[in-house]
């Protein structure tokens, strides 16, 4: 369904299998050293939602190739499958010619608990106009997708459910966006996992 020009939303596009491989990925990746962290704003707050990077370490608002704001260590490399599952992911929803030419290296996973949110912000730390491939794991939550101008209204809210593909490409890739909720409890029994999980696939430009 495409939600707005360039975003299209997949529900159910990874199956059960690919969702417990995915999960047992991220809890490896989550494991120290450039394991997952907390995210410090500069302006004193914390991010509710926990997160690890790879290819790419993202600290607000830049990227590095170590943990400048963590444990100091390298980042993880990003995978060839994943830039594989990333260019599929677009060719399926926004078509062949979508497929961006330069290399998808950045995965930012985001693991949220029962009371993580994720206000309204812009994804604009990328050098390249390249789609977004997020995919979901875990418990439902109310998705706000937003416009280009301001943090407020007009918004859509979409429920992602785990499994969920949304890509986001052209004129959606600069739009405002947010978690204002997860569903606890929510998340397939099958999958086992307590919370939500949100694997972001962009390409650097860097
Ligand atoms: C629209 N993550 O990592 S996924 C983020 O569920 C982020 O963790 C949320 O916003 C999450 O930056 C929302 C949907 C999403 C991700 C990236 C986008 C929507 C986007 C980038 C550009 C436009
Ligand atoms: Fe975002």
């Amino acid at each position: 369904a495409e939600v707005a020009p360039g975003a299209v939303h997949a529900p159910d596009w990874l199956g059960a299998d690919r969702q417990r491989e995915l999960l047992a990925a991220c809890r490896e990746w989550a494991r120290p050293p450039a394991g997952l962290r907390t995210v410090r704003t500069p302006g004193g707050g914390t991010m509710t939602a926990r997160q690890v990077c790879l290819g790419w370490h993202w600290h607000p608002y830049a990227y590095a190739r170590t943990v400048v704001d963590g444990d100091g260590t390298p980042v993880k490399p990003f995978p060839a499958w994943l830039g594989a599952l990333a260019r599929g992911a677009v060719a399926d929803t926004l078509g062949p010619a979508a497929v961006p030419a330069e290399p998808y290296d950045i995965a930012l996973i985001n693991f949220y608990d029962g009371d993580a949110r994720m206000g309204m912000h812009r994804d604009g730390d990328e050098r390249s106009d390249a789609p977004v491939v997020s995919l979901s794991l875990g418990d439902r939550c109310v998705f706000r997708f937003g416009n280009t101008d301001a943090r407020t209204r007009p918004y859509t809210d979409v429920e992602l459910r785990s499994g969920d593909l949304f890509v986001f490409g052209g004129p959606s890739r600069l739009a405002y966006h947010g978690v204002p909720r997860v569903h606890p409890g929510t998340a397939p029994p099958w999958l086992g996992l307590t919370g939500r999980l949100n694997i972001t696939l962009r390409v650097s430009g860097l």
